[in-house]
């Protein structure tokens, strides 16, 4: 009879525990279970009042009810404080950091937009391998076994005849193969040189292009390269052609523009000389020609190569190349 009624105790107390939800309510249900005047603490107290032959019993039972809700009680508070602590960490009421939307990297915005100015003007936009044969990167385009461009200090080979591209100039023998003339492309993609400073990384990219037809003339090369540089950059940019060597062309120009800093004033980016070296071009040497199996006396054509980083950079006067391939989201996110 005693037994039953710290059992109702008991039970009474294990369901109200197990409905409270902060260590509060566990604290309030302490006080009325086993405070002075709680209920398990009334019950001890009146066992003196039992017949003699049930207080053993009772006792026993009584003390072991409390013990184990004294056991209980710390626990669940215990459990309690943890959880308030991670909701405390978590301020439900911070604003979002909200979904970012993606952009596409300045270098391929800058390396389409080349490609989209020569495409209106009748180019085709084709792409090569990164892994290239030996053959296409360096002896269709007349750059003989002894040259220094064949260094292992600027190729990365992979074997002995096969490389990383060294520029996208060996898609234009792998089209010419294929294609008779006229031929009109433009080859953009990544190229790889063992290089790496301020100024070089050993992976960056390339727009090369190619024109291929009867009766093509350096005058046709000047024409279409100033009518790009126009639509590049400002139609007012003064263009230089500045005679050069390429093994692959013959005459070979590189071409300047005024400085888009100082404006032909002179200035530390153009080194005080107000002019800025942006491509390479030339007439396609005969040899190149007779590689592919084109007929030299029929055909004549241009070519030209610009590294896409460097337009980049003076498109939007940027001062270190590296800042491309920080993967940077500040600097990303401005084009
Ligand atoms: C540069 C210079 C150049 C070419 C690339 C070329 C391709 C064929 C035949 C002849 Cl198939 N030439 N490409 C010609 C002149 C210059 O690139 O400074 N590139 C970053």
């Amino acid at each position: 009879m005693v037994e039953t009624s710290i059992d109702k105790i008991l039970e009474q107390a294990t369901e109200e525990l197990a409905g409270a939800v902060d260590p509060d309510a566990v604290g309030q249900l302490q006080v009325k279970y086993l405070g002075r005047k709680g209920l398990v603490t009334r019950f001890l107290r009146n066992i003196s009042n039992l017949p003699a032959e049930q207080r053993p019993a009772a006792g026993k039972r009584a003390n072991q009810v409390k013990k184990h809700l004294e056991k209980e009680f710390a626990r669940i508070q215990k459990q309690l404080e943890a959880g308030n602590q991670v909701a405390e960490r978590l301020d439900v009421s911070l604003p979002g950091r909200g979904v970012l939307p993606g952009c596409l990297h300045p270098i391929t915005q800058v390396s389409r937009e080349i490609c989209d100015i020569f495409a209106r003007m009748g180019f085709e936009v084709v792409e090569g391998p990164e892994v290239e044969t030996d053959y296409y990167n360096f002896e269709a385009l007349n750059i003989p076994k002894n040259h220094p461009a064949r260094d292992m200090q600027d190729t990365f080979y992979i074997s002995e005849n096969i490389v990383l591209r060294t520029h996208t100039s060996p898609t234009q023998p792998r089209v010419m193969e294929k294609q008779a003339p006229p031929v009109r492309i433009v080859a953009p993609g990544k190229v790889y040189r063992c290089d790496s400073d301020l100024t070089h990384t050993p992976m960056f990219h390339q727009v090369e292009g190619l024109l291929v037809d009867e009766g093509v003339s350096f005058g046709d090369l000047k024409g279409i390269l100033t009518a790009f540089v126009h639509q590049m950059f400002d139609s007012r940019t003064n263009l230089r052609f500045r005679p050069s060597f390429f093994p692959f062309t013959e005459p070979s120009a590189e071409v300047d523009i005024g400085c888009v800093i100082c404006r032909g004033k002179g200035c530390r980016v153009c080194s005080h000389t107000g002019w800025l070296e942006i491509l390479g071009s030339g007439m396609v040497h005969p040899a190149v020609f007779e590689n592919v199996g084109y007929d030299t006396e029929k055909y004549t054509g241009f070519a030209f190569g610009m590294g896409v980083e460097r337009i980049a950079m003076l498109k939007y006067q940027v001062d270190d190349i590296r800042k491309y391939f920080d993967n940077d989201y500040r600097f990303l996110r401005q084009f």
